[in-house]
Order: C-alpha cells, then sequence, then structure tokens
C-alpha cells in the first residue's frame, strides 16, 4: 500500500507548471518529506526518449491513435518504473503532467474523444490517480505570450489556437467534475501572487494528509 502522496500540476503552454513545481517541492522539503519530481511525458530514460518522438515536429502525419499510445506507452513505464516505486517507498512525487494531459490533448485538442481516453486510462491504470492536481489556468492568449522568444516550437506548439482553447476547456470541466482531486488556480497573475496561491493549496493539502 503507497504512503506517499502525488500531486500532479496541469496546465496549457506556458501556464507556470515547471515555474510553480519548484515552490512546491521547497514546501514539501521543508516539512520534512522525500521529494520526486518528474515529468510527462518523461520521467524514465525509455520514456524521454519517447517524448522526444512525440515532440518533434515531422514532415510525416502522426496518425491521432498512435500519438495516443505513445502517450501511454511513456506513462506506462513511468509509473511503474518510477512513480509507483517512489510512493511505495513513502516518498511524495510531483509530476509535471499526467493523464488529465491525455483527456486534455488527444480527447479534447485532437477531439479523440475524451470518453475513448478515459476508457483507455481506465484500462492501463485502473483508479491509479493523483491525490491532487493543481490546475494552473490560463487565457490561451498568455500562455503564447509567455512562451514567445523561447525557440523554435514544438509539435503541440504548432497547433491552432482552438486546439488550445478545447484543452483549456477539457481541463477546466475536468477541474469542475472532480472538485474534490482539483485546485484550480488563477495563473494570469503577476508571479508572486500565483505562488502564493499555489502555497496555500499544498499548506491545505499537507494539513489534510496528515488529518487522522
Ligand atoms: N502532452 C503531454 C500531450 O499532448 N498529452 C499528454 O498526455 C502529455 C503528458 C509537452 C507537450 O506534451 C503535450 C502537452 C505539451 O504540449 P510540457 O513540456 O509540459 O509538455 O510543455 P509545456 O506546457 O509547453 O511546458 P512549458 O515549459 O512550455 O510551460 P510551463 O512549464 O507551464 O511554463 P513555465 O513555468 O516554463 O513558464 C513559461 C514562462 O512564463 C513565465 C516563466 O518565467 C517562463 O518564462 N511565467 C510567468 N510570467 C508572468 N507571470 C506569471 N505568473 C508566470 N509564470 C511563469
Amino acid at each position: 500500500m503507497a504512503s506517499g502522496r502525488f500531486i500532479s500540476v496541469e496546465g496549457g503552454e506556458g501556464a507556470g507548471k515547471s515555474t510553480n513545481i519548484e515552490g512546491v517541492r521547497a514546501r514539501l522539503q521543508a516539512a520534512g518529506l522525500r521529494v520526486v519530481v518528474t515529468r510527462e511525458p518523461g520521467g524514465t530514460p525509455l520514456a524521454e526518449e519517447i517524448r522526444k518522438l512525440l515532440l518533434a515536429p515531422r514532415e510525416e502525419a502522426v496518425c491521432d491513435d498512435t500519438e495516443l499510445l505513445l502517450v501511454f506507452a511513456a506513462r506506462m513505464q513511468h509509473v511503474e518504473r518510477v512513480i509507483k516505486p517512489a510512493l511505495a517507498r513513502g516518498d511524495w512525487v510531483i509530476s509535471d503532467r499526467f493523464t488529465d494531459a491525455t483527456i486534455a490533448y488527444q480527447g479534447a485538442g485532437r477531439r479523440m474523444g475524451v470518453d475513448r481516453v478515459q476508457a483507455l486510462r481506465t484500462l492501463l491504470l485502473g483508479d491509479f490517480a493523483p491525490d491532487l492536481t493543481l490546475l494552473l489556468d490560463l487565457p490561451v492568449d498568455r500562455g503564447m505570450e509567455r512562451l514567445a522568444g523561447r525557440g523554435a516550437p514544438d509539435r503541440f506548439e504548432m497547433e491552432d489556437r482552438e486546439f488550445f482553447d478545447r484543452v483549456r476547456a477539457a481541463y477546466l470541466q475536468l477541474a469542475a467534475s472532480e472538485p474534490g482531486r482539483f485546485r484550480v488556480i488563477d495563473a494570469a497573475r503577476p508571479l508572486p501572487a500565483v505562488q502564493a496561491a499555489v502555497a496555500q493549496a499544498v499548506e491545505a493539502f499537507l494539513l489534510q494528509s496528515a488529518a487522522p
């Protein structure tokens, strides 16, 4: 039985996930917890190779189901080799994205169907899910502005505005359907305000986790 806790951080492009994860890590470590920070797609050498395949722009059109299965191939390696062992050791795991990203990006963004992606998730992962998900919510244009000038876009960043609108709407719908797991953070505010909101959510979760 896992004794650690699993936190995922989600949001659209440039929402501030990487930036805010550092604050979450610091707070958990200050509470004396051992913390593993990881990311998806990726988190193991094999899964990082799959990440490169997924993100690289290419001339060959990638079939939707190929993309979906690559995402889950990377995820299964990550879950079995990194996340579950860490939780079993009693470590806390923070993952930059997890299955909600697949529901938002492949299910809604790519229009593969949220129910279809949920069915695959259930088939492969059963009821394994994060204990807490911080959703950094930001209007699509603001995220794109933050990423401007960061170099060549990856295969997802090349998608159009409507794609990312569907991603954002799907994330918000997921959060509304699972209010016990999600905390929605308004990520459009200046960084100190976002960091304060993230810290508050983590503090509340620590208290909840310590409760008998
Ligand atoms: N994907 C992933 C799928 O399609 N399906 C899946 O199942 C999964 C898991 C890679 C791609 O894979 C797709 C989605 C993605 O397109 P990724 O590496 O997480 O996933 O990609 P990004 O979301 O593109 O990650 P980014 O690093 O680009 O964005 P972050 O981490 O959200 O943003 P961050 O922290 O790097 O911040 C971006 C910039 O904004 C500034 C930061 O300093 C930085 O410069 N910033 C702020 N500026 C002003 N105010 C604030 N509040 C700010 N917060 C951050």
